[in-house]
């Protein structure tokens, strides 16, 4: 059972409750990321407090068995690290930021408490059979625990959304998510390690204007096929698993960021296929039915191009084969230069779909001599 004294003292307070309207107005115009700090430094204990006091309620028989046990472990784990604010003021120069990163593990050590509690009302029926009374229970319990959970995550969002434009504490949260799904299939993970250089602003955090799931989306995409190269050429190798690199670099115009990998890298004739939809959709006879691959056979790659391209930025790959492979992603540093790019339809368009590919006027690496009679482009 929680033996907390602190629990005991958060849950004696109600939660706040916020309405849509004061979630949007405050992301609209007065976001204060102070205000933003003090109010949830406060809330979100009491949050958990009154959801982990229900939790001890629970029948014993459920309570005990290991996958609840889990979720409790999660709870009070950051239950404990927010206390950590109690008394930290929002002055403190590295307060506001850590309480950031703080929020976005806390996110991720959640994750996957809803099949977690499923698995233990699996265990439970297993055990003791299915029980009218306890079933009710049960209901009304996760009913209550469920909705807190959506609520706590709100909170979280909110501030990551509109506070999180560090891009250091971005790219840790997508390595962080990246590494966890690659130690489920791999149990293993190559380390991170960061640099930024900051040309406009030298030794303060780069930050920047941006869509947050895009960044996300395209970061996340990188590490997971820089982990899945570094993990299967090092698998067996003694020294472990060399670290991805990563380098934030913000300059006048860009604002660079390249993730780097010792996995042994691609070919160059190979490249463009990784962008390539129709390469993308080969069948993959090695993959068991449900299993998701950790990276590689999807549409990650192009559609990631195409976030960077959007706000007038790009994304490159150079590798180098036997060694590894650098991917960039190129934004623009400054916002006003970031508007959308949009497909226009127009005769230029039109062609596209109408013509066939130029002849190539290149000579072929045959060594016959060839009949350009023969050609169908002639
Ligand atoms: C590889 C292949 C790849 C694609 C995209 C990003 C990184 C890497 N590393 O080996």
């Amino acid at each position: 059972k929680n033996t907390n004294p602190k629990i005991e003292y958060y849950s004696r307070f109600s939660p706040s409750p916020l309405s849509i309207k004061q979630f949007l107005d405050f992301g609209r115009d007065n976001a204060c990321e102070k205000t933003s700090y003090m109010f949830l430094r406060k809330e979100l204990p009491v949050r958990l407090a009154n959801t982990m006091r229900e939790v001890n309620l629970l029948p014993d028989n459920l309570l005990s068995q290991p996958s609840v046990r889990l979720v409790q472990k999660w709870y009070m784990q950051s239950f404990v690290e927010l206390l950590g604010y109690e008394n930290r003021k929002p002055e403190d120069p590295h307060a506001l930021n850590d309480f950031l990163e703080l929020l976005i593990e806390i996110r991720n050590r959640h994750n996957d408490v809803v099949p977690t509690m499923a698995q233990g009302v699996i265990e439970y029926k297993e055990k003791f059979g299915f029980d009218p009374f306890i079933s009710s229970n049960i209901q009304y319990f996760l009913d209550r625990f469920y909705t807190n959970r959506i609520s706590f995550r709100m909170l979280i969002n909110q501030h990551s959304d509109l506070f999180c434009s560090c891009v250091v504490s971005r790219l840790s949260d997508a390595y962080d998510t990246a590494k966890m799904l690659c130690e489920k299939y791999y149990l293993a993970a190559p380390a991170l390690k960061i640099e930024e250089f900051n040309m406009k602003a030298p030794k303060k955090p780069i930050q920047v204007v941006y869509v947050p799931s895009h960044l996300f989306h395209m970061l996340f995409e990188l590490f997971k096929n820089s982990m899945r190269a570094t993990v299967e050429l090092h698998e067996n190798s003694k020294e472990g698993l060399p670290p991805v690199k990563a380098k934030v670099t913000l300059g006048k115009e860009d604002l660079s960021i390249k993730i780097s990998d010792r996995g042994g890298g691609v070919p160059l004739r190979k490249i463009d296929r990784l962008f390539n939809y129709m390469y993308s959709t080969a069948p993959t006879p090695s993959l068991e039915p449900g299993a998701v691959p950790l990276a590689g056979f999807g549409y990650g790659l192009p559609i990631s191009r195409l976030y960077a391209r959007y706000f007038q930025g790009d994304l490159k790959l150079y590798s180098m084969e036997g060694v590894g492979t650098d991917a960039v992603i190129y934004l623009k540093a400054l916002s006003s230069e970031s508007f959308e790019r949009l497909p226009v339809f127009n005769k230029s368009a039109w062609r596209h779909y109408k013509t066939s590919p130029e002849a190539d006027d290149w000579s072929n690496p045959s060594k016959e001599p060839r009949d350009a009679s023969k050609s169908k482009y002639k």
